[in-house]
């Protein structure tokens, strides 16, 4: 799996091959995907939820994607030592992955790594990324289910939360519930929900929100967050979400290779003699470059 997940992070012309043979065997994973801001206990929540998992007997890969670094910074460093914990176990594999300086990036990189756990035997797979900028609404288009986690007192996380992460969420988490100000959390959260959005149609997933206190062993919430997960599942699979989720997650995927694979052609073409007759034409007036580029486009 190390190996395999190497070849997505290097884009590998290996790829191909790989992704044929592991095509038959995906599919049966859970995908569930972890955002929020920094610090908020991504991490120390992942390590909960597979406590969880495997005392439910499933085995469980994490990935941990940082998209802001190309190499494993401190704070990835950190989640390996955290998550210890489940080393020498089996039936848990856990994965750090930097994904910025790759090819197309997160969104190329992560559904190829998430691939390689499903195919793997993956019962349940956690991603945990920072939520910051674009990468937590990456994270939601890879996921079967977002958890957004939020803490009290953090610079106010519900407003550091904005309408694009509610509208993703289909669980929030209030974490460090140990902490003054969780109740508020919950409620400025409740309010906002309120306010509508996708969560109001009829039939529609309303979020709930599970205040957890993951660093604490026992007594922490994570049952309750479990029980909500499998409620999402179900929820999924009866409305027929889950097939258009995947169904949605494949297009992307798709387009972003393809993308890939047309940027890298035009690379190709930059310092081609084709490009520079063109351009010379352009250069000269002969030619407008909307139908130079139509020309170089159709020599692909
Ligand atoms: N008081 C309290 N502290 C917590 C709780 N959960 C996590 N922490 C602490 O919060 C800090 C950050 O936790 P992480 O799990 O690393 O948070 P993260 O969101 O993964 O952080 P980044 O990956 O760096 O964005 C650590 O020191 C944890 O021990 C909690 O429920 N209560
Ligand atoms: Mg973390």
């Amino acid at each position: 799996m190390a190996r395999l997940i190497s070849l997505v992070e290097d884009a590998s012309p290996l790829l191909r091959e790989v992704a044929t043979a592991l095509a038959p065997h995906t599919g049966g994973a859970r995908v569930l995907g972890l955002t929020g801001p920094p610090g908020v206990g991504k991490s120390t929540t992942t390590t909960a939820l597979v406590r969880a998992f495997r005392a439910a007997g499933r085995r469980v890969g994490v990935l941990a994607v940082d998209p802001s670094s190309p190499f494993s910074g401190g704070a990835l460093l950190g989640d390996r030592v955290r998550m210890q914990d489940h080393a020498g176990d089996p039936g848990v594999y856990i994965r750090s992955m930097a994904s910025r300086g790759h090819l197309g990036g997160l969104a190329w990189a992560t559904p190829q790594a998430l691939r390689v756990l499903d195919a793997a035997g993956c019962d349940v797979v956690l991603v945990e990324t920072v939520g910051v900028g674009q990468s937590e609404l990456e994270v939601a288009s890879l996921a079967d289910t977002t958890l957004v986690l939020l803490a009290p007192g953090m610079g106010d996380g519900v407003q550091a939360a904005k309408a694009g992460i509610l509208e993703v969420a289909d669980v929030f988490v209030v974490n460090k519930a140990d902490r003054d100000g969780a109740d508020q959390t919950v409620r400025d959260l409740r309010s906002m929900l309120s306010l509508g959005g996708r969560h109001s149609a009829a039939g529609a997933w309303r979020p709930p929100i599970v205040k957890t206190v993951a660093a604490r062993d026992r007594d922490n919430g994570v049952d309750e967050l479990v029980a909500r997960l499998d409620e999402h599942a179900a929820w999924l699979a009866s409305s027929g979400e889950r097939e258009r989720r995947r169904l949605e997650r494949a297009t992307r995927e798709v387009e972003a290779i393809a993308v890939a694979g047309l940027r890298e052609r035009m690379g190709d073409v930059g310092g081609s003699a084709a490009l520079a007759a063109l351009a010379a034409q352009v250069a000269a007036g002969e030619l407008d470059p909307y139908t130079a580029a139509d020309a170089l486009v159709a020599q692909l």
